[in-house]
């Protein structure tokens, strides 16, 4: 990298770290972000005294003498910033294809999550279960610790990696090679990022490209199984499924409660190796399961033995906002799965309740809503709509659910949570769930999921007071 210039775009998480990073390694640094915020500014402040220089507010053009661009993952590739870097010859790479082209040929391998529900808690069990079998490990990527963290830390610092990857960061990554990764499912998510379902699953599946020993899908999404078996990868990678029933040879599956093993076995024809029970994972509901199976397919195939993927999924906690339960008022429970931030993870959600007044609504992401509200109608009692797509959701509800009676608070305001939890209380009777699974992004009111999370929580316990 020395004596390269490289252009980053994003002064976010992920392209503070990558600029940190190359400069350390002796590259010209130049960041460019299209806003100038206080926030902004104050990065920018530390990073110059770092010696990297920062453009804000100036996004669209190449600065001179770029030999490469380095994007943080939200960029979209229509920007003019990336019609300037073709213009000039000059090669864009995303935050995860430069990490892997600045590790060391010693570096910790990753074991890669990808799917458009479940990678965080998936990634996260992963990495538990690594843990209890001594690795040193540690879960990076979408989750939250940009990858190329761990280039700063060293290459002797872990023995394998736990890498969450979206669908964002696969798309800037043409070269990825990983030990083991998966695809846990696909559905519609990010259409307006991507353009077309098409798009978005060719950039999911590159997470298999140049795998080295497996690639697991879900049996239960023959999308994932397709991309998979079309995968170019190193020679003897295997393709290693995962089912919620009984496996068969080279698949991870349930048998009466237990988890159980035909792919990492000697002879997986005539072996099955029993990896834990049902009831180690938390919570045990179906999607979860899943989870787990793919997180201890990974494991296996990086060889860690059978009593570690149990006492990881054992010990392992999901993370807050994701169906959790808040408190019970006068007989309904509320419940926060504010993470479900697509239809798809909603209609999970929705399936784990009876009868139930949904809070919905937020940032569409150019997700349709039809087939979401088929299937959930006979579960909904009522529905409280908020946020900046809600009119997405209220005519997909006239369509399919006319009977459904619909409260659209017709508002974006971060004040909106704790009407809308009122209503929501107004409308349940005992015996109901009142379920905050918006099927959208939080970003329109809120800053993160989280947040808008712990405003549900909040006028939750106000109810009761
Ligand atoms: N920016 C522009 N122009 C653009 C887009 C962004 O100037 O067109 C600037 C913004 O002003 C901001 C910076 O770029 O200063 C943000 O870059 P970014 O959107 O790539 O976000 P980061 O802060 O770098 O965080 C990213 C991931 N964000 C996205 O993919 C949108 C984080 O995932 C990730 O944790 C982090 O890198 C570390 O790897 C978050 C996410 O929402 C959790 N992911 C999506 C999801 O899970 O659905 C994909």
């Amino acid at each position: 990298m020395r004596g390269r210039t490289i252009a980053v775009a994003g002064l976010g998480v992920s392209g503070t770290s990558m600029a940190r990073a190359l400069a350390r390694l002796g590259a010209p640094v130049i960041v460019l972000d299209e806003r100038d915020t206080d926030a902004h500014q104050q990065r920018a402040a530390l990073l110059e005294t770092e010696g990297i220089s920062v453009r804000l507010g100036h996004g669209a053009a190449l600065p001179k003498g770029t030999d490469l661009l380095v994007t943080s993952p939200g960029w979209h590739s229509s920007k003019p910033l990336f019609g300037a870097a073709a213009a000039g010859g000059v090669e864009v790479v995303g935050d995860v294809e430069m990490t892997r082209r600045l590790r060391g040929p010693d570096a910790a391998p990753w074991l890669a999550v990808t799917g458009t529900n479940g990678k965080t808690t998936t990634t996260q069990m992963l990495a538990s279960i690594l843990s209890a079998a001594s690795l040193r490990t540690a879960a990076v990527g979408n989750i939250g610790t940009p990858i190329v963290d761990m280039v700063l830390e060293g290459d002797d610092a872990y023995d394998v990696l736990a890498v969450e990857l979206s669908s964002y960061q696969l798309h800037w990554a043409p070269s990825l090679r990983t030990h083991s990764a998966t695809v846990l499912n696909l559905a519609p998510d990010h259409l307006d990022w991507h353009g077309s379902m098409k798009a978005y699953a060719a950039d999911k599946g590159r997470i298999y490209s140049g795998n080295q020993r497996a690639c697991v899908y879900n049996k239960a999404d023959q999308a994932t199984a397709r991309l998979a078996r079309a995968a170019d990868t190193e020679q003897g990678c295997r393709a290693v499924g995962f089912t919620l029933g009984t496996p068969g040879p080279s698949e991870l599956g349930v048998v009466d409660g237990f988890l159980i093993d035909r792919a990492f076995v000697e002879d997986r024809h005539e072996q099955a190796q029993e990896l834990a029970e049902v009831a180690d994972i938390t919570p045990p509901a179906p999607h979860n399961i899943a989870n787990a199976l793919a997180a201890a397919a990974l494991a296996r195939a990086f060889g860690v033995e059978p009593r570690a993927v149990r006492d990881g999924l054992r010990s392992f906690r999901p993370d807050a906002h994701r169906i959790a339960h808040v408190a019970d008022v006068d007989g309904v429970a509320y419940v926060d799965d504010s993470k479900a931030t697509n239809a798809h993870a909603a209609e999970v959600s929705l399936a784990a309740y009876e009868s139930v007044v949904w809070i919905a609504g937020g940032l569409a992401k150019g997700t349709t809503f039809d087939e979401l509200v088929t299937k959930s109608a006979k579960r909904l009692r009522a529905v409280v709509l908020l946020g900046a797509d809600r009119a997405l959701l209220h005519e997909a509800l006239a369509r399919h659910a006319p009977q459904v009676p619909v409260v659209d608070l017709d508002r974006t305001d971060t004040g909106a949570m704790p009407a809308a939890v009122q209503e929501a209380a107004r409308l349940a009777g005992p015996g109901d769930t009142v379920l905050l699974a918006p099927a959208c992004a939080s970003m329109d009111m809120f800053p993160n999921y989280s947040k808008r999370g712990e405003a549900f929580a909040r006028a939750v316990l106000d109810l009761g007071q």
